[in-house]
């Protein structure tokens, strides 16, 4: 790994600001733990309001100065650096996200560096060929008006990130932000400092200006999470995370009227009917149920599945999640990597017991994982699936996110979209039929941001992407991302 941004000795990651890398004014770090291993492996410097007002300023500075005097196609090139530039240390990003995650690197090489790439690529390409509007305006004198829009970078913006794909989930936010010519101060999860670390050194590397691109650490209430969504000089704030995180900072947003973008929590349902191939079914719901060890927010935690299969369905899903292979980021053939912290691990383990004590039957798991060697003090569940819960338990109705869901019978089409429906959230849903009309019909009528119809998390990043009801508010991805990353302004000219 490269020195700069992790000093190996000491093991610290730096805060990024101004385009250069140093640590908080107070002194105060915080221990970074690998989920595989249990152990500490670095120490994060906790930012506090000195770090975010440096940072702040340093971002509104590139805005009124190098950044904001570059022309789109200037701008979106270096954009598309950045791009070239994580996929040249591909090599460097995949070792930073495994550490800080536990993820098999097998996932994240796929999914999580590409993306991380992918994601400054395709808004670089939207914003170089989109068009404003234009409208011919009668007047009473006959001379008429002409209105033609123009989209203006928003300003500084707050990115605030979650654990579960640390560069795939910033870059989503930082890579529209730039490209519309906002500048950032990302706030990464406590859990995962090391990949938004990293950036910093790419930035700099393909001459992105100082100040565009900034990083302060900590935690969120009390620390820099707070100090930033609350700071004055912030025109906007895009969250990831949970619903209730989300509250407190759509109030923070509140003072000074700043708009928010929030991508939240989801309690996702899968529907499997009676004619759906279900070899592609169960290899669907065995990804949404236990992809990144079920830490995915369009994960799936509801399956309803139509009674005459549901019987083979449950057996068939039992023995893949039993064949699941569960272990370390690079051990040969890993599919399931730990749970992201002890906290996080207690919350998990906390639901495995309440669904016995609501009544489940455990089809398969429902424990702790204690594997071997270096990965002994790991934070690893079993993969697991329950039957026989009520829709009102609470297990079917509150976010669980981890490697489990569980399985309902039901008889008809009204009653499994009412069911699906009934919840607090509304990310995705994923349903599994070969009747095409069912699979539209259904579709349409289910209370979600994104439905999937015979897949999952299978995804064009020019299509509109957020949360229905408790899940989020506003949508990102494609053109959708401009709603959010630029001010429209109409000027209107009287001929
Ligand atoms: P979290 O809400 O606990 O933390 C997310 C970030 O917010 C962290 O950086 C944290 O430090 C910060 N934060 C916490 N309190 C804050 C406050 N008061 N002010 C400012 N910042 C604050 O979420 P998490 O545990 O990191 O991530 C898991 C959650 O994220 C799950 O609920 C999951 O569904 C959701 N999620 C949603 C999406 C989506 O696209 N809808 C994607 C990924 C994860
Ligand atoms: O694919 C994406 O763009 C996206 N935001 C995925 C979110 C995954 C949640 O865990």
């Amino acid at each position: 790994m490269n020195e700069a941004w992790l000093m190996t000795e000491r093991q610290e990651f730096l805060h990024f600001i101004d385009g250069a890398y140093g640590p908080s004014a107070s002194g105060k770090t915080f221990p970074v733990v690998a989920p595989a291993t249990g152990e500490i492996y670095a120490a994060a410097h906790e930012g506090g309001e000195a770090e975010v007002n440096a940072a702040v300023s340093a971002a509104r500075s590139a805005l009124n100065g190098a950044w904001g005097a570059l022309s789109i196609a200037d701008r979106t090139d270096l954009v598309i650096s950045v791009a070239d530039e994580i996929n040249a240390r591909f090599d460097d990003f995949l070792e930073a996200e495994i550490i800080d995650t536990g993820k098999p690197k097998s996932l994240a090489s796929h999914i999580d560096i590409p993306r991380g790439a992918a994601n400054f690529k395709m808004f670089a390409d939207t914003i170089r060929t989109i068009s404003g509007e234009a409208f011919e305006t009668a007047t009473p004198d006959g001379a008429g008006a002409i209105n033609y829009s123009v989209r203006k970078p928003r300003g500084v913006i707050a990115v605030i990130c979650p654990w579960n794909f640390p560069l795939l989930l910033m870059t989503w936010k930082v890579g529209p932000a730039l490209a519309c010519g906002n500048t950032v101060v990302v706030k990464p999860s406590e859990e995962t400092p090391a990949t938004a670390t990293l950036l910093g050194e790419v930035m700099n590397k393909v001459g992105v200006p100082k100040g565009v691109y900034n990083v302060v650490h900590g935690y969120g209430p009390g620390s820099a999470g707070e100090f930033l969504t609350s700071h004055p000089g912030v025109d906007g704030i895009t969250f990831t995370g949970e619903t209730r995180t989300g509250e407190a900072i759509m109030k923070a947003a509140g003072t000074g009227v700043r708009p928010v973008s929030l991508e939240l929590g989801g309690k996702n349902s899968a529907i499997v009917f009676a004619d759906a191939n279900l070899d592609r079914a169960i290899e669907g719901t065995m990804r949404s149920v236990f992809a990144n060890c079920g830490q995915v927010c369009l994960g799936t935690e509801r399956v309803y599945v139509e009674r005459p299969v549901f019987d083979e369905f449950a057996a068939r899903l039992k023995t893949g999640a039993e064949a699941l292979k569960v272990g370390g980021p690079i051990e040969e053939g890993v599919s399931l990597g730990p749970l992201i912290s002890a906290e996080h691990l207690d919350k998990v383990l906390s639901y495995y017991e309440l669904a016995e004590q609501e009544g489940a039957q455990v089809l398969t798991g429902g424990g702790r994982l204690a594997l071997g060697c270096a990965t002994k003090n790991g934070f690893f569940v079993e993969p697991t699936i329950w039957t026989g819960l009520t829709d009102e338990s609470r297990v079917m109705r509150e976010e669980i996110f981890g490697p489990c869901c569980a399985l309902a019978p039901f008889d008809d089409e009204e009653e499994v979209i009412a069911r699906a429906n009934n919840t607090y959230y509304g990310l995705a849903a994923s349903v599994w039929t070969d009747n095409l009309s069912r699979a539209h019909r259904v579709a349409r009528r289910l209370e979600v941001g994104v439905c999937w119809l015979n897949s999952w998390f299978l995804r064009d990043l020019r299509t509109a992407f957020g949360g229905a009801k408790a899940s989020g508010v506003g949508r990102e991805g494609g053109v959708h991302s401009l709603e959010f990353y630029t001010e429209l302004e109409n000027i209107c000219v009287k001929l």
